[in-house]
């Protein structure tokens, strides 16, 4: 049998990833399994949730940095699973934000490098699509933002610079930067998912590992 395909929906905040994830699941149907990350409803998940929601709830950086990245682990067998037998998995963020959010934050030491190192091991995805928009300022038109830790224009300012120079450190023939800017979820969806049938199409059996 040939093995499911992983395919990443990355981007900033509020960029479409969720909705774009959910179309291409609908889409394909029971072929497909979604994984979200962080995946909240984990022990490690509940921790990161209360970081994220809880402006009372402090940790280092470097402690929220370690349990982003357990917490990719925490699902990682699931997911090398379904692979295996022929599933294919969408992920709704993965080891690109992991780095990107946390070198963002330009802690002393905390370089791209060492962000990057807990994650190494992980399943990298056959297809890669970073959500691009130029303008960030229609961010703060969306409901309910600003409500998290990390939802602040500047900010996301510096994590969207962030991921093209996690982009440039790390190679990824796989990934695909796509300019959402203006779009509806129509055209968005109408450009990505050629791409994903695509790859869903090759017959590649190695397992690429970040
Ligand atoms: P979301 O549930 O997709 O809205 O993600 C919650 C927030 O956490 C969002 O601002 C992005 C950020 N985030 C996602 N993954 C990671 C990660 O691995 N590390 C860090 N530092 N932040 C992350
Ligand atoms: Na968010
Ligand atoms: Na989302």
């Amino acid at each position: 049998m040939t093995r499911g395909k992983l395919i990443l929906i990355e981007g900033l905040d509020r960029t479409g990833k969720s909705t774009q994830s959910e179309k291409i699941v609908k889409e394909l149907g029971d072929e497909v399994v979604l994984f979200k990350f962080p995946e909240r409803s984990t022990p490690i998940g509940g921790l990161i949730n209360q970081y994220l929601t809880d402006r009372s709830f402090d940790l280092p950086p470097q402690s929220i940095h370690l349990l982003f990245s357990a917490n990719r682990w925490e699902v990682n067998a699931k997911i090398c699973s379904l692979l295996e037998s022929g599933k294919h998995v969408v992920l709704d963020r993965y080891v690109y934000s992991g780095v990107a959010y946390s070198a963002a934050k330009q802690i002393p030491g905390m370089d791209i490098s060492w962000c990057l190192n807990p994650d190494k091991g992980l399943v990298k995805p056959d297809l890669t699509l970073f959500l691009s928009n130029q303008d960030s300022s229609s961010l703060q038109d969306r409901d309910g933002y600003g409500e998290e830790r990390y939802e602040k224009a500047a900010f996301q300012k510096k994590v969207r610079e962030t991921f093209f120079q996690v982009f440039d450190a790390i190679p990824d023939d796989n990934r695909v930067i796509v300019d959402v800017t203006g779009k509806s979820i129509e055209q968005v969806f109408d450009t990505i998912m050629p791409l994903v049938r695509k790859v869903l199409g090759n017959n590649s059996e190695d397992y690429l590992y970040f």
